[in-house]
């Protein structure tokens, strides 16, 4: 039986991922933080399949034992600090967690586990404000945000890792992926979360930054099958996980609405306050090498994401009405 160690079990693709490894026959351990409250919503169905380990990416001693007690072939790293305007607001904590907390993990399976295979969650924000579009692995960093810049050093001491030890350490540089399970800060969910309100007659507004702001949206369910493929591979990599196509905001406010039989320009306002100090406009994947490589690609398409994200949103509101 495999063993894997997950950090970021809680989180939206942590909980998806976890799913997966689970129905693969993998014993799955799962890094969390302390809390007062447990927050467990989105592995509560699977609590009795996997075993759950305290520990924190500021602490490097739970790190270590972390690791000794799951003794794991696979290490996904995909806990974070990952709201990009948190980042902001705390920039020194986004880099304590983001990035000098990816070197405290490789640091434990250097001492623990070295042969133990690394997965850590890159991101399509460290591109940034690059010219090169559609981004691929060879396009240039840029990072527009404290968070951006910091998971360009989250992806390069991966990299010197692997460079310098010899572990079989990959970065998944993975485009905006959302789920019903996306936290509602996100604007996939604010979104989606506000029609259902509008609709079940809860809210009669929504108020978002930069319309015109343009991402390559995914299903976090099937971008968790490309984590796990690139740790199946012989050799180690890196690669970008995206769907190929680029939607704005504003079109993303129109299917959402629509599907509800709604009109989004009766119900969205722009309020400046949502607007970041520095934007990243655009982003694209060209996703080639993991479709070739991994043999990997999407299978949620963009009206169906939002559309499903919509039904669950409207679900859970009626049950708790
Ligand atoms: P998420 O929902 O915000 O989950 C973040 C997870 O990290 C949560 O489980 C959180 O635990 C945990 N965490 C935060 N700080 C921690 C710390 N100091 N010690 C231990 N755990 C900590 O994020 P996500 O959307 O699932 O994304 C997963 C990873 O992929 C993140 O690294 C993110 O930056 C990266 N990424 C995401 C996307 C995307 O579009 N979703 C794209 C590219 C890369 P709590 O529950 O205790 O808060
Ligand atoms: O913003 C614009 C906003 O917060 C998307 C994280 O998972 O993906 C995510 O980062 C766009 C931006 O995601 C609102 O200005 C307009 O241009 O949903 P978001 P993000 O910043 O792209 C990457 C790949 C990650 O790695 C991150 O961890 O939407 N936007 N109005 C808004 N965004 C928000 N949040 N709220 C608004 O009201």
């Amino acid at each position: 039986m495999k063993k894997a160690l997950i950090t970021g079990i809680t989180g939206q693709t942590g909980s998806y991922l976890a799913e997966l490894l689970v129905d693969k026959g993998y014993k799955v351990f799962g890094l969390i933080r302390r809390a007062s409250v447990e927050r467990h919503e989105r592995i509560s169905h699977i609590l009795d399949k996997i075993t759950l380990l305290q520990g924190d990416l500021l602490d490097q001693y739970s790190l270590i034992e972390a690791v000794k007690k799951s003794n794991p072939d696979e290490v996904y790293n995909l806990a974070a600090q990952s709201f990009v305007p948190t980042s902001w607001n705390q920039p020194v904590l986004t880099a304590e967690f983001t990035s000098v907390g990816v070197t405290r993990m490789l640091e434990a399976i250097r001492l623990m586990k070295k042969d133990a295979k690394f997965y850590q969650a890159s991101s399509s924000e460290m591109f940034g404000a690059t010219e090169e579009s559609p981004q691929n692995e060879r396009t240039r960093f840029h990072p527009r945000s404290p968070y951006g810049v910091a998971k360009v050093y989250g992806y390069w001491i991966t990299v010197n890792y692997r460079e310098s030890y010899d572990m079989f350490n990959c970065n998944g540089i993975l485009f905006n992926h959302e789920s019903p399970r996306r936290g509602l800060e996100f604007v996939t969910r604010k979104v989606t979360n506000a029609v259902a309100m509008i609709k079940l007659g809860m809210a009669d507004e929504l108020l978002l930054g930069n319309l015109e702001a343009r991402r390559d949206w995914g299903f976090a369910g099937d971008y968790v099958k490309a984590i796990w493929l690139m740790l199946q591979q012989d050799k180690p990599d890196d690669y970008v996980i995206g769907t190929g196509e680029m939607h704005s905001v504003k079109e993303l406010c129109e299917v959402a609405f629509s599907y509800a039989g709604l009109n989004y320009e009766d119900y969205v306002k722009v309020d400046k306050a949502f607007y970041r100090p520095a934007e990243v406009d655009k982003l694209m994947a060209d996703s080639s090498k993991a479709r070739k490589v991994l043999g990997w690609k999407p299978s949620v398409s963009f009206k169906e994401l939002i559309e499903m994200m919509v039904d669950a949103d409207i679900e859970r509101l009626k049950n708790k009405k």
